[in-house]
C-alpha cells in the first residue's frame, strides 16, 4: 500500500503522497481511510517520539506540529486542510459535494467532527483517569446530533448522496468511540448502521483489516 518500490512505477495518476506523523492513528487515520477508499497509495514517514523531542523536525514544521503531508514538492500541514485538499482532488464528484452549498455544509459537518475530536483528545491526553466516565456520560448529547443529521438526510451520508471527506472523519471518530465505550452506539441505530455500512466498503474493509492499521495505537499516550 505504501512501499517506496511501487512509487517508481507510478504514473501521473499516482501522486507521490507522503504522510509524516507519529506511529499512531491520531489525526491521520481519517486521511489514510480516505486515500485507501479512493484507491490511492502513499508512503508513511514514521517519526518516533524520541526523534520528535530532539526538535529539529519540529523546527521545520510551519506550526511546529505534525502531521505533514507531501504531494510531490507540495507540502501541507493541518490535518483538516489536508483532508480538504484530498477532497478537492479525489472522488467521482470529488469528496466535496456537488455545488458550493453542499461544500459549505460538508465543511460545517467537518467542523463539528473537529469539535468532538478536540473534546476527545483533551480527555485522552489531559483527563483520562478522572474524566473518562464523565465524557462517556455526556457523549449521547453529541452523538444524537449526528444521528438526527443522518436520519434527516436520506442519502446515507452526512450531506447529499455521495461520500464526502467529512464522512471519513465521522467514521474514524465513531470507530474510536466504540473502542472507548463499546456500547456507545447501541441507542443510535442510524449511526450504528452508518459505521457498519462505511466499514464494509471493500477498500475501507481491507484497510481496517490491514496490519498497518491494526498495529497503530489510536493515541500517542497509549490511552484509548
Ligand atoms: C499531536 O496536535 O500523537 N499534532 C500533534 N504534537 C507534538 O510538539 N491542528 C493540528 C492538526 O490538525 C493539530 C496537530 C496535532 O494537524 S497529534 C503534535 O504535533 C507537538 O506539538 C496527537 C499525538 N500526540 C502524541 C504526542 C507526540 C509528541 C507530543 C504529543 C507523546 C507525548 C509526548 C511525546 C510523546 Fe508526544
Amino acid at each position: 500500500m505504501c512501499s517506496v518500490g511501487r512509487r517508481q512505477t507510478r504514473t501521473k495518476k499516482m501522486p507521490a503522497y507522503v504522510i509524516t506523523y507519529f506511529a499512531v492513528r491520531g489525526r491521520c487515520e481519517t486521511m489514510r481511510m480516505l486515500l485507501a477508499d479512493q484507491g490511492q497509495e502513499w508512503k508513511e514517514n514514521e517519526v518516533t517520539f524520541d526523534t520528535w523531542k530532539k526538535g529539529d523536525l519540529k523546527a521545520t514544521c510551519v506550526f511546529g506540529q505534525l502531521p505533514k503531508f507531501e504531494d510531490g514538492d507540495f507540502t501541507l500541514y493541518q490535518s483538516n486542510a489536508i483532508l480538504r485538499y484530498l477532497a478537492r482532488v479525489h472522488g467521482k464528484r470529488r469528496l466535496y459535494g456537488k455545488d458550493d452549498k453542499q461544500a459549505a455544509l460538508i465543511d460545517m459537518m467537518n467542523d463539528s467532527c473537529e469539535d468532538l475530536r478536540l473534546k476527545y483528545v483533551r480527555m485522552i491526553y489531559q483527563d483520562y483517569e478522572n474524566g473518562k466516565a464523565k465524557y462517556i456520560e455526556a457523549l449521547p448529547s453529541d452523538l444524537s446530533k449526528f444521528e438526527k443529521i443522518l436520519s434527516d438526510n436520506k442519502g446515507g451520508f452526512l450531506v447529499g448522496g455521495q461520500i464526502s471527506y467529512a464522512d471519513y472523519h465521522l467514521l474514524d471518530l465513531l470507530l474510536n468511540h466504540q473502542v472507548l465505550s463499546p456500547g456507545c452506539l447501541d441507542s443510535f441505530p442510524v449511526l450504528k448502521s452508518y459505521v457498519a455500512r462505511l466499514s464494509a466498503r471493500p477498500k475501507i474493509k481491507a484497510f481496517l483489516e490491514s496490519d498497518a492499521h491494526k498495529s497503530r495505537p489510536i493515541n500517542g499516550n497509549g490511552k484509548q
